[in-house]
């Protein structure tokens, strides 16, 4: 069994301690981060051939390190390099939520993007093109609805399958570069019957903009 370690990663909220559970069952044992009063989760589950051992991320809108909670996830990332980091996005605020899964991409983690309250969304009026949404970003896409055990078996399977790559390796790679914030954008396009307009509100988009503009170094050749 090979072991592997991941963590999840995403806004507050958008159901990653929910997931965390699911994918662990029992087998989580729960301290705190290093001189924080943050708690910090840890699992293991078994998918394949892998025993994987989850941490749960604090909730966080960004690396920027504005609160000790972003300040624990970007140092996580950067410092113990997991081998994945699946994002866990609220599929009914997309745009808002994706913020932070850009900036991971950025970082030349290798992710796996779960798309959970999908059931919001769907009340909501709010249709997500998950395949445009996966080639945009260059990373898998798995619907889940968390508190219902939906998608779960999928997203084991998607983290099971996504290979193990070096940071090196992935920032080297054009293609691996993650989607531009116009081709996000895109993606937005075919998001959604126009029940949320929030979902297309520039604001976000233009965050998004301003992130790659500072920290679009991904696409540079060395
Ligand atoms: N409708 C719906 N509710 C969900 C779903 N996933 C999680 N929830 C609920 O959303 C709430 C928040 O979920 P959590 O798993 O605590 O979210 P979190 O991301 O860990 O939150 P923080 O740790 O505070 O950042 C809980 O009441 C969950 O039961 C989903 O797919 N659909
Ligand atoms: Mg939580």
């Amino acid at each position: 069994m090979k072991g592997r370690l991941i963590a999840l990663a995403g806004n507050p909220n958008a159901g990653k301690s929910t997931i965390f559970n699911a994918l662990t069952g029992s087998n989580q044992h729960v301290g705190n981060w290093p001189g924080k009063t943050v708690a910090k989760k840890e699992g293991v589950f078994q998918v394949g051939e892998f025993e994987i051992t989850v941490v749960d991320l604090p909730g966080s809108y960004s690396l920027a390190a504005y609160s000790p909670e972003e300040i624990i996830t970007r140092d996580f990332i950067i410092n113990e390099r997991p081998s994945l980091v699946v994002t866990v996005l609220d599929a009914a605020n997309l745009e808002r939520n994706l913020y932070l899964t850009i900036q991971v991409l950025e970082l030349g983690a290798p992710v796996v993007i779960a798309l959970n309250m999908s059931d919001v969304a769907r009340e909501r009026g709010i249709t997500i093109d998950v395949e445009a949404l996966s080639q945009e970003l260059g990373a898998p896409v798995v619907r889940t609805v968390a508190n219902q055990g939906k998608g779960i078996e999928d997203l084991k399977e998607a983290i099971a399958a996504r290979p193990e790559s070096s940071r090196a390796e992935s920032s080297r790679a054009g293609s691996s570069c993650p989607a531009s914030s116009r081709s996000v954008s895109h993606a937005f396009a075919n998001a959604g019957s126009g029940a949320d307009r929030s979902l297309s509100e520039p604001v976000a988009i233009e965050n998004v903009q301003s992130l790659k503009g500072e920290k679009g170094k991904c696409c540079e050749s060395d």
